[in-house]
């Protein structure tokens, strides 16, 4: 592997994580180089908190010494800031079937469906501290008989969803969403959950979920497992950061966006400077980050914090959609 750090790009996340893949399939489709820091799949994670960051989730982004949350904003940042070659569409009517099937997929309920149809005997969902460590991410009881008694229920939704792809979507035959000549951004928004559920042994039942069934389905994973393994090919394989390495590189780093602002007439009117906390409201809500605000807008939240190490000050950016910003001290910080 590469030890050669490329630009300022490093993604932190598990190989296992199908949020994780969105981001690591959009860079290996771009081509775009970055390097990579492996992270434990529960918490605590050192190589994050020491930048100052107690979002849990994963995956997230530095660039520089903005720290990006969510695979929403990352998405939407790595387009914006390596604009030739982005791959959502123009055409405002695509962009917004994009923004569907994203929405679809991270807060529609396909995601939710698709965690609770995890298998309660695999290995890993029988280990105690797995357990604890996603009770707290996800506010929900992962007992083994919740689980059990959580899956024809969330297997009858999986259905509805399948159903959606293969007799609507895809239904005309076509070889991506979009009806574009390689995937595109609808293809990323949407096959993540479903390529992700496949691909778990156990997780879907061959009476109800196979080829045969959804043909169509199946085919458009398959096809989109192909392109991305080709793309793969000629892409720069990620260069491997960790420790204090990792934070030397970071926290030294310039800020990737030059400016920040607070928009005036945000409905929330808090102001610049202001001490605010932020947090997700889905999931990972136990885990907030307090600092100052920079910048507010229809699109983030961002606010400045600084790292346990070196003192640097890091900017921290969240998306205004699934998450909650409260001044400190406000009426609604225990909302
Ligand atoms: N809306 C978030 C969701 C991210 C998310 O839920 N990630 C999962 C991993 S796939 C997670 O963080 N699980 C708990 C953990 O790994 O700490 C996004 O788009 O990034």
């Amino acid at each position: 592997m590469s030890t050669a750090r490329p630009n300022a790009i490093v993604l932190f996340h598990y190989t296992f994580s199908p949020y994780a893949r969105r981001i690591v399939w959009y860079l290996t489709l771009r081509g775009i180089p970055y390097a990579q820091c492996l992270v434990a799949p529960i918490l605590p994670r050192e190589d994050i908190s020491v930048l100052g960051v107690k979002y849990r989730r994963i995956p997230i982004l530095s660039i520089g010494r903005d720290i990006y949350c969510d695979t929403r904003l990352i998405l939407r940042k790595l387009e914006s800031l390596f604009p030739t070659g982005a791959l959502a569409a123009s055409p405002p009517s695509e962009k917004a079937l994009e923004q569907l099937l994203e929405q679809w997929t991270v807060d529609g309920g396909v995601f939710w469906r698709c965690g609770q149809l995890i298998p309660a005997e695999i290995p890993l969902i029988k280990d105690p501290k797995f357990k604890k460590d996603r009770e707290d991410y996800a506010g929900r009881s992962w007992q083994e008989s919740d689980i059990v008694a959580g899956r024809p229920e969330a297997l009858a939704a999986m259905r509805g969803f399948f159903g959606f792809l293969e007799e609507g979507l895809l239904a005309d035959g076509r070889e991506w969403i979009g009806a574009t000549k390689a995937p595109s951004m609808a293809d990323l928004n949407s096959v993540w959950p479903f390529h992700w559920l496949q691909g778990i042994p156990g997780a879907l039942p061959p009476h109800l979920f196979s080829p045969e069934i959804y043909p169509k389905v199946y085919a458009w994973i398959a096809r989109f497992d192909s392109a991305v393994a080709a793309a793969k090919n000629s892409a720069p394989e990620p260069a491997a950061l960790q420790g204090e390495e990792l934070v030397k590189h970071v926290t030294s780093a310039e800020f990737a966006e030059k400016e920040t602002r607070v928009d005036e007439d945000d409905p929330l009117g808090l102001k610049q400077g202001q001490e605010v906390e932020v947090w997700p409201t889905d999931t990972g809500f136990n885990h907030k980050d307090r600092g100052r605000l920079v910048g507010l807008t229809k699109v983030e939240v961002v606010i400045e914090v600084q790292s346990k190490v070196g003192g640097k000050v890091m900017r921290i950016h969240a998306p205004r959609v699934g998450f909650r910003v409260r001044a400190v001290g406000g009426d609604g910080s225990k909302m």
